[in-house]
This record gives C-alpha cells, structure tokens and sequence, in this order.
C-alpha cells in the first residue's frame, strides 16, 4: 500500500529567532532561512516546521500571535514567507506552520476589543468569569507559567482565564465564531502553499474550566473533526499535534486514518520520565535507560498499523539531547550520533531540532540575565520568593531551561557563530568555536554526515518505514536494542547508550549469518556476529535479511 509522504520524510524544526540573522539586528529571520535552504537540502530533510513567525509582541517568543494573517516585522514580510515556500519547493521541501490557537497575545484586536466591555463582539472569544463571593479568584487553576491561571481586568471588573502567560489568553472554543475563525486562517495559510501545521497545545482547546478539566477536555475531538472537515480533507497535509497528555489509547483517537483528525501527535512521555512525578521538569529524575525502552517500546507496538508515532528528542523548549540522554564532554561527538541511531530506526516520523545535527549542547550561563525564556525567568523570581537558594535554581535552569534549545544556530567559528554580524537577542553558546555546520561540513564523519546518512536509508529502506518493533534486552541497563520487521527483510538496530565497552551476546533467533552493516558510528562495522564488541556509545542498524 502506497504510504502518504509523510510516513517516508524527515521533518527539520526551525526556531527562527535563532537561526540565522540575515540583515544585522540580532534576530534571526525568513531571508536567513531562504539563506539556508541548500543547507538543509544537503541534509536531505523533506519538511521544515517553522516555530511561529506571526506577528506578536514576543512575550512568548512568538507563540503569542497577535495577527495570524501576517508575519512579524522582526523575521520579514508576507512577501518573504512566499519566497520561502516557493525557494523550499524549488528543493522538495515543504513548509508546516506552528498553529498556536488555544490562546491568542492579548494584543490581538479580538482581546483588545473584548477587555474592553462586556458588550463587546469579541467579549465571548476569550473566558470570563467572576471572583467567587467570597473575593477569591474564580479557581485555583494554575498557570504553567507560574501564578494564577486568572488575571483581573478592571474595565470589566471580571477575570481572564490563561494557561500560559498573562499575556496569552485563552480562546473560548465554545464560542463556534472561534472555531470558524481558525478554519477561515488555517485555509489562507494552506491556500498560500503550505503543507500542514505543527498544533500548540492541541490537547488543551477542548477544555472545561468550571471542572478544572484542561487537558482532553470534552470537546477535544469534535473540535479536530470539524477543523479536518473545514481544512484538511482532500489536501493531503501533514498535521502534528502537540499533547502532553496523549496515552497510546488517546493517540490512536487523534491519528488513526479513519477518525480523520491529525496525521501524528507528539508525545512526551520520554520526556516526562526525566521530571520529578511532583514537581516537574525542575526537579530532574536520573535518566533510566530501561524505563526509556520500556516507553518507546510500548508506543512503537500499540500504534503499529493503528495510528502514527513521531520520534523526536528535542525541540524548543526541551534541552539538548546529547546533555540529557547522552554525554557531551568526552563522549559528545559518539552519544550524540548513537542517540540519532536508536531515534531513526524505529518506526514513525522523525524530527530534527536544528543544531541537533550538529550535537549542539545545553548551555550555562552564570546569571539569570542571561536568559530570555519567560518560563524560567518566571521560575526563577516565583522560586525565589518562596526561598529556594539562587545556586540550586541556577542549577535547575542549566539542565532544563527552554533556552538550551534556544541558543543560536552554530554555523561557523566566527564571532556569535556566524549567526549575526549584531549582539544576539539570546548569548551564543561558547562551545561555538568547536561545534558548528563549516566544522561539521568538512568532516565526512561529523554527526552531521551520520543525520545525512540516516534520513537518506530511510528513504532508501522501507524496512525502516514498515517494519515492526521488537524490542531486545529490554532489562539491559546500558545498551538499546531492537528488531525492525516485514515479510522481507529483519533490521537490527543497537546503540550502546553507556560510556562503557560491552560485549553483548545476541539471542540464537537473531542470525547474523548474512548480516550487512547499512550504517554506523563508532567502531567500523561492515558485518556482525552473534558476540557483539561494542565500544562506548558505538551503535548501527544491520540488515539481518
Ligand atoms: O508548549 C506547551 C507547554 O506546555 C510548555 O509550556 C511546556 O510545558 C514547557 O515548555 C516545558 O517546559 C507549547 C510551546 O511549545 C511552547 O513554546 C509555548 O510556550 C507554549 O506551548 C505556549 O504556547
Ligand atoms: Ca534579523
């Protein structure tokens, strides 16, 4: 059975404020991407989602849009977002837009208008509601930013309701005028030439505040049925929906093809099981390999021939990979490409976070003006407060601030990495000097050429595409491996994820007999034999036949 295309691409994700600067401010912005797209060509990446370039005060990078129909002055213009499209189509590559509609920038005209009066036309777009008789605040919902979920609006002397900043009110999705809205903008965008949306926090739109039932809410699903019916039936996009709250069981309400909603969501739980079960991302968990594989292992067999998996490690607002799940001081240039092994060969479509094919690390900067993210800086001041010690807070940013992900793109040895000829909004990175694309493009064995490597076999093995996941030594403590499987043709994929050498005996029923080596990192490998000699972090996938 023919496979829609995104089922064999490899999707690229472009933070834009920190790519690269094209006209000296500082700023990345869509004539730097244009700038880029041989690159990105050259890694063999099918599809870019750009993280929002719509106009916005930037309170949230973006992710608070305040018109959805333009582009925000400090990335370009309209007109550049047409060249990009066309300059990426010329290249194969197509262009996801991020879809942020759970809440709008409270300097959108719709808000603006609705704080204004209760008689407003836009007053039922946001959610409102009165203090409780007693003065408190309607509830206790918390915002994930910090504070309150509610902020008071004294023209109307009422509260809006925000999961994310104050300057992010949610959308009131019961109102169908703003369901109506978002299929109108959505169909602008598709009608201009792009190829579907990446969906912020899909999951939160179909909420019951009254209830306090954000995530999965109700009306979740019949919300994303009516925005397929309004947008994407018959236009063959691609749709991936942000949701922390997804299980196996609600992925497949989201993805399966007959239920016509999202081509794939995203999920987190190879994420979350780094948090503290209470108090989050901010109180890290040691990382546990075999937990790790327990969660892939679990996803890769219950949407197989169900629904779809996207596979990814980073993006802009996790830290970086190879600082979290790998090692990036002896060991960066090995964990980094094991990592992209064991992500790659299973099944489902993989993301790349740009500079990740480069193993770019997590940074520490020494005082907390260096960064810019309002989540941490919230954090930072809310923590305070409340008496936690500046170093163990620092401590907390270094592994888990947004910002990690969010230093600009290292691209050559020069000042600021090449990214900007200005001072960066956001401090490079220093390791800079050592760890970017010229560096990278040189060396025919950078982590850059493994990415290459591993987008083009997948295009080239449909193995890759198909084959079933079996998980191997799954009590194993250091190394991730598994089975790939069709009719056809058995993959084996191993990485040894430990900066240990290893001697792994594999199990009689893989036979290596005629095995063939179509990548690896580390040690050269051509063939296999049932004892296996792994270096540190060595990985590969071999064909078993
Ligand atoms: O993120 C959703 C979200 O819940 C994040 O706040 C997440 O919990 C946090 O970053 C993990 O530390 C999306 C976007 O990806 C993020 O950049 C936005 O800030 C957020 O929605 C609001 O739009
Ligand atoms: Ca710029």
């Amino acid at each position: 059975m023919a496979h829609p295309w995104w089922k064999t691409s490899v999707v690229y994700q472009i933070y834009p404020r920190s790519f690269i600067d094209s006209n000296g401010d500082g700023m990345g912005d869509l004539n730097g991407i244009i700038s880029k797209l041989d690159y990105l060509a050259l890694l063999g990446i099918d599809v870019i989602w750009l993280s929002p370039v719509f106009k916005s005060p930037m309170d949230d990078n973006g992710y608070d849009i305040s018109d959805y129909d333009d582009i925000a002055p400090e990335f370009g213009t309209l007109a550049d977002m047409d060249r990009l499209i066309a300059e990426a189509r010329v290249r194969d590559i197509k262009i996801i837009m991020d879809l942020v509609v759970n809440h709008s920038s409270d300097e959108h005209p719709w808000f603006e208008s609705a704080r204004q009066s209760k008689d407003s036309p836009y007053r039922d777009y946001y959610i409102w509601r009165e203090a409780q008789s007693d003065g408190s605040l309607p509830n206790d919902i918390r915002s994930y930013f910090g504070g309150p979920a509610w902020t008071f609006n004294p023209a109307t002397n009422d509260y809006y309701f925000h999961q994310f900043s104050t300057k992010q009110p949610d959308l009131n999705w019961d109102n169908p005028a703003v369901p109506d809205a978002v299929h109108a903008m959505m169909n602008r965008w598709l009608d201009r030439g792009i190829a579907g949306f990446r969906m912020d926090v899909i999951d939160l739109i179909g909420k019951d505040v009254d209830n306090k039932v954000l995530a999965n809410g109700p009306t979740l699903h019949s919300h994303l049925k009516a925005i397929h019916q309004a947008t994407l039936k018959g236009r063959d996009a691609l749709t991936v929906g942000e949701t922390w709250s997804v299980t196996p069981e609600t992925a497949r309400l989201y993805s399966a093809p007959e239920r016509e909603e999202l081509s794939m969501v995203f999920q987190f739980e190879h994420i979350t099981l780094t948090f503290d079960p209470v108090h989050g991302k901010w109180k890290p968990r040691e990382f546990d390999l075999v937990a790790l594989k327990q969660v892939f292992a679990k996803w890769q067999t219950e949407l197989d021939g169900n629904a779809w998996n996207s596979l990814f490690w980073n993006n802009h607002d996790l830290p970086r990979a190879v600082s979290k799940y790998g090692n990036d001081s002896t060991y960066r240039d090995a964990s980094a490409k094991a990592l992209a092994t064991v992500l790659h060969g299973m099944q489902g479509t993989p993301y790349v976070y740009q500079g990740e094919e480069l193993g770019m690390t997590n940074v520490a900067f020494e005082s907390i003006d260096d960064y810019q993210d309002i989540e941490t800086r919230n954090l930072y001041t809310e923590r305070l407060e409340q008496g936690d010690s500046p170093t163990a807070l620092m401590a907390a940013i270094h592994k888990n601030s947004r910002d990690n992900a969010r230093t600009p793109m290292h691209w050559n040895a020069s000042d600021n990495a090449g990214f900007t000829t200005a001072k960066p909004w956001l401090k490079v990175n220093p390791n800079y000097t050592t760890i970017n694309v010229e560096q990278s493009l040189e060396d025919q064995n950078s982590i850059f050429h493994h990415y290459q490597r591993l987008i083009q076999l997948r295009k080239t093995n449909a193995t890759l595409v198909d084959g079933q996941f079996e998980l191997l030594f799954a009590d194993h403590p250091q190394v991730f491996a598994y089975l790939r499987k069709t009719d056809s043709e058995t993959l084996l994929v191993v990485g040894n994820l430990s900066t240990e050498r290893l001697t792994l005996q594999l199990p009689g029923n893989v036979p290596t007999e005629s095995s063939r080596v179509l990548i690896c990192s580390g040690t050269p490998l051509t063939e296999i034999s049932q004892q296996l000699q792994l270096a540190p972090y060595d990985a590969f996938i071999a064909s078993l036949r």
